[in-house]
């Protein structure tokens, strides 16, 4: 409830932002928006405005940045330091180029650009060389003493690589974690059962600032230089530009994706050329940097409050913000995978409002421990889809519910199914599901399956959306008439295609089988299939053992068959597609075959022209044989291919028959497919 009393409001006003305050800077785990946190700072400051005996000294609108941790000793910067004006659009940077043009009276002005990384800023002291302290921004008066933890990061010299150093050399920068790092962090957080963090930035902030600086050690963390504090005894140069030149000289490191521009227009390509490279950089930026380059314009322009004129910060849209999961739905896509999808209060995040993120599937949700009513990051990088990055668990609500994958497709009420060891969930009714139609028909069309010419993407878009067709027996129902009537289809295209459908009818049982979209089913499990049961009507009626007894199918493809055929919708389709007259040539089954070997042994010996040894073995076995590994008076007959061994000879000796590989098939009555 928001009070209408100024009083009541101003304190509780307070009191949340006090919160988000110790949240953000003391336990480095915000739980609000940036923008939530400015706009209820504003509300107060404009309830002081109007009301200033409500401006308590303890006010947070009475003190900018943070107070140190307890643990830490509080440091006064000699020189403050400093934060950016800020600016989000072109017409920010023109209005700044416009104001520093006209500050110094001049035409054009050079700039120094640089990332502005999205890390922690520090400062490092040196005095004659040596590393004396390091300290946090804190509020830019005062920060916390973390020399020690500044002490572990490799990238920061201990010493300056000078042989006579200035007596006082203040170096600014950034403390940040490189993204590929703050990955390895995270799985390890995970595989450890820890809580992950939301992004590099906290998982820095979370490194820098803490008490054990073994702790902190065991963090990889980066840094770069963009600035000088105090300096005593070192001829500064003349440019932002040479003075980066010259830390990098230092060996502090300096971002290479710098550069000087000249204008408006050169920053504003630079801030383009970053867009561009900012998901390819090693670390976060969350804008640019531009800086008025020759130090005597940075002097003459001056600051204002607490911030130079000299500079802008030119902010990229964030990445991630916070919202809440509304719901979470499950999406059925064209291959049948069901994917669970967040609903979410709408959020401004990556420069477009987002109102859905995926959730991959069930164990990212139970991995992530995500539940409906959720206060959540979202994360958008560039086009990268929507993500929920992690929730905030201090904020989940009691009557928030965990989520649990639908038994039914919601789409079409076929089972869903999991494969063992899977982790997408799928709709079982892949011939009958409107999701999967139009994947089914192209599927059903295509060359290597029924071979329906002319059927491609298109067409099916305009038979399935003009509702003529919905699953593939309907194919053969169409009329000329009715397909005649659709936009952009001649008289002449329509009846080529009925033409085709017509020829259609006329397969083989390897291409049916393959035609409807079994999943795992390819051509050659098909072929195989075929083969083995000679007709459809055994394959329909086999159970999951007998589909497993198949030499050539695994334990997945028969679960995949299993499902398939368990689904009432598929079996109505099939049975529907058998009775518009599709037919094939009968074929002698292996079922059938099985007795043509039976009794008899073989001996393989040789390279075979076309089977592997195991192929040659299977098809033996398959009718009935048996394979052994030396030739006797009781073997029926040798197998002979390239470079044979000593049983050919053997065979020879003992009178016993020898084949070929065309003759064994003959003698199967297969062939080499
Ligand atoms: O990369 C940064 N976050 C960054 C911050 C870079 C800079 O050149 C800065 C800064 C804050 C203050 N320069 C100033 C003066």
């Amino acid at each position: 409830m928001v009070h209408t009393d100024p009083v009541a409001r101003a304190r509780e006003l307070r009191e949340a932002l006090d919160l988000y305050n110790y949240q953000y800077y003391v336990l480095d785990a915000p739980t609000v928006p940036d923008a939530e946190y400015d706009f209820l700072f504003r509300e107060l400051q404009e309830l002081e405005a109007a009301h200033p005996s409500l401006r308590t000294p303890e006010s947070p609108t009475q003190r900018v940045g943070s107070s140190p941790r307890e643990g830490f000793q509080e440091i006064r910067h000699r020189v403050p330091m400093l934060s950016l004006n800020n600016g989000f659009s072109e017409e920010d940077v023109l209005n700044f180029d416009r104001r520093v043009r006209e500050i110094l009276d001049c035409e054009v002005v050079d700039y120094a650009c640089e990332p502005k990384f999205d890390g922690l800023a520090v400062s490092l002291l040196y005095r004659n060389g040596r590393l004396v302290e390091g300290s946090t921004r804190g509020d830019g008066e005062a920060g916390e003493d973390v020399t020690a933890n500044l002490r572990t990061i490799r990238a920061i010299p201990l010493q300056l690589p000078m042989s006579s150093p200035p007596s006082v050399l203040e170096v600014r920068g950034e403390v940040l974690m490189e993204k590929r790092d703050f990955q390895a962090l995270n799985q390890g957080q995970l595989a450890r059962g820890e809580k992950l963090f939301v992004n590099p930035r906290n998982a820095a902030a979370g490194a820098l600032r803490q008490l054990d600086p073994a702790l902190t050690a065991q963090r990889p963390l980066s840094f770069f230089a963009y600035g000088m504090g105090e300096v005593e005894g070192w001829g500064l140069p003349a440019t932002q530009g040479e003075l980066m030149d010259r830390l990098s000289q230092l060996r502090f490191p300096v971002p290479v994706e710098r550069a000087l521009v000249r204008g408006a227009a050169g920053l504003l390509g630079y801030f383009e050329r970053m867009s561009l490279m900012r998901a390819s950089l090693r670390y976060d930026i969350d804008g640019v940097v531009y800086k008025v380059n020759a130090f005597g314009q940075q002097q003459a322009l001056g600051f204002v409050s607490r911030a130079p004129r000299f500079a802008l910060a030119h902010k990229f849209p964030a990445e991630e913000a916070l919202s809440e999961v509304l719901d979470i739905d499950v999406q059925v896509g064209r291959t049948g995978a069901l994917t669970p999808v967040a609903r979410l209060r709408p959020v401004f995040v990556g420069g477009v409002t987002v109102t859905n993120a995926t959730l991959h599937n069930e164990d990212e949700i139970r991995r992530k421990d995500i539940r409906i009513g959720d206060q959540v990051w979202v994360r958008r990088a560039g086009d990268v889809i929507p993500e929920v990055v992690a929730v905030v668990p201090e904020q989940r609500p009691p009557h928030a519910r965990t989520f649990v994958m639908p038994e039914h497709c919601p789409v079409c009420g076929s089972k869903v199914v999991r494969t063992e060891g899977e982790a997408i969930s799928r709709c079982s009714g892949g011939l009958y599901c409107p999701a999967q139609r139009k994947q089914a028909l192209l599927h059903f069309a295509q060359r290597r399956a029924m071979d329906i010419d002319g059927l491609g993407e298109k067409l099916v878009d305009q038979l399935v959306d003009s509702g003529l067709v919905r699953t593939p027996p309907d194919l053969y129902g169409l009329s000329l008439q009715a397909l005649a009537s659709l936009p952009r289809m001649g008289e002449k295209s329509a009846a080529n295609l009925l033409e085709a459908i017509e020829r259609s009818r006329e397969t083989t049982l390897a291409r049916f089988i393959f035609a409807l979209g079994i999943r795992n089913v390819g051509e050659t499990t098909a072929r195989d299939l075929a083969r083995h049961f000679g007709d459809l009507a055994p394959l329909l009626s086999a159970g999951l053992e007998t589909l497993q007894q198949v030499p050539e199918v695994g334990p997945v493809v028969a679960q995949s068959i299993n499902d398939f055929l368990g689904e009432a919708h598929n079996r109505e389709v099939v049975q529907r597609l058998l009775s518009c007259g599709i037919r094939w040539a009968a074929a002698p089954s292996r079922l059938q075959e099985k007795q043509l070997l039976a009794g008899l042994t073989l001996v393989l010996t040789g390279t075979l022209p076309h089977l592997s040894r195991d192929q040659a073995r299977a098809r033996i076995e398959g009718a009935g044989g048996k394979v052994a590994g030396s030739v006797s008076r009781r073997t029926a007959y040798v197998v002979a291919g390239a470079d044979p061994g000593s049983k050919l000879q053997q065979a020879l000796e003992l009178g016993v028959p020898v084949l070929d590989e065309s003759q064994l098939l003959s003698l199967l009555n297969q062939d080499i497919s």
